[in-house]
């Protein structure tokens, strides 16, 4: 039975990702699994071990963002990590609404268009977007697949932090990668191309522990998202908007998505 025929209702984090025999597939599982390390670097790590280098440019209160100056090319493709920590929300809850074609037009407000072109398994889709233009720059579109896992415990403690073993462990970690996909079937529509990677990994504690999972409420939940991306606009764009434009809507990005999962699930049952 191939994944793409499966119950949509099906538990995300229960369906094995082995049988999926679609050609992306081995991408899907090596861009993730090293999104999910390099974010899960903290910013002061090493250069040698893939952190390190990252130059704080806004904060307020929990939320940190950090960028590295790169230029392609004579293009500013600055990577880009930002940190928060949010109250009363899951790693899965908030994977979930940032996954999800359904709900994207509820806190994404770059998008002039958004539309599913392929549906490569429950928890991998290719998106096609189209973003707002940005005066005085050309019209941008991107095509990406964009993939949601849960990373079970034994794969957090043997592959993800050889680093840091002292650390304590996550009650659960989610992850969202998007990774840009070649399609020149995909009409650009005379847009530019960007390409892109960017992943939303979560991670979540139980906060003052409990002894059964019974007793979790939505005080005692905290999320620590961290956003990575890694942007190439494709073509001409001048690098002082660029910079300008990312410096003021990255933060913004940040609250307002973290503050949406917040309200969108205040009141619902915890989707751990
Ligand atoms: O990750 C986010 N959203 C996802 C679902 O939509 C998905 C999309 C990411 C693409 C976001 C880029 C939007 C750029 C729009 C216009 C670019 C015009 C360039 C010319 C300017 C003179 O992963 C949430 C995305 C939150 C985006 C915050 C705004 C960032 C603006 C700057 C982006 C360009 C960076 C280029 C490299 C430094």
């Amino acid at each position: 039975l191939k994944l793409q025929t499966m119950n949509l209702d099906e538990p995300l984090d229960v369906i094995p990702p082995e049988r999926c025999d679609h050609p992306l597939w081995p991408e899907v599982e090596r861009v993730t699994m090293d999104q999910l390390y390099y974010a899960r670097l903290e910013v002061e790590d090493t250069p040698s071990s893939g952190g390190g280098n990252w130059e704080l440019f806004a904060q307020d209160g929990e939320l940190r963002l950090y960028k590295r100056e790169l230029e392609i090319d004579g293009l500013v493709c600055d990577p880009l990590k930002a940190v928060h920590t949010v109250k009363g929300v899951t790693a899965h809850e908030v994977c979930h609404q940032f996954f999800s074609p359904d709900v994207r037009f509820d806190w994404e407000n770059t998008l002039d268009s958004m539309k599913v072109v392929e549906n490569i398994n429950p928890n991998t889709l290719v998106f096609h977007q189209i973003h707002k233009r940005v005066w005085p720059a050309a019209q941008r579109d991107t095509v990406f697949w964009s993939h949601i896992r849960k990373i079970d415990a034994d794969t957090l403690r043997t592959k993800c932090h050889p680093n840091s073993t002292g650390k304590k462990l996550p009650y659960n970690v989610w992850i969202v990668c998007n990774n840009s996909v070649d399609r020149p079937d995909v009409d650009r529509g005379g847009c530019l191309r960007m390409r892109l990677v960017v992943s939303m990994c979560c991670e979540m504690t139980i906060d003052p522990p409990v002894d059964d999972d019974a007793q979790i409420t939505r005080d005692h939940l905290r999320c620590r998202i961290i956003y990575c991306s890694k942007i190439n606009p494709g073509g001409w764009a001048p690098a002082s908007v660029l910079r300008a434009l990312y410096k003021r809507e990255y933060p913004k990005f940040m609250k307002r998505f973290s503050q949406y999962c917040i309200d969108v699930y205040k009141d619902k049952p915890i989707m751990l």
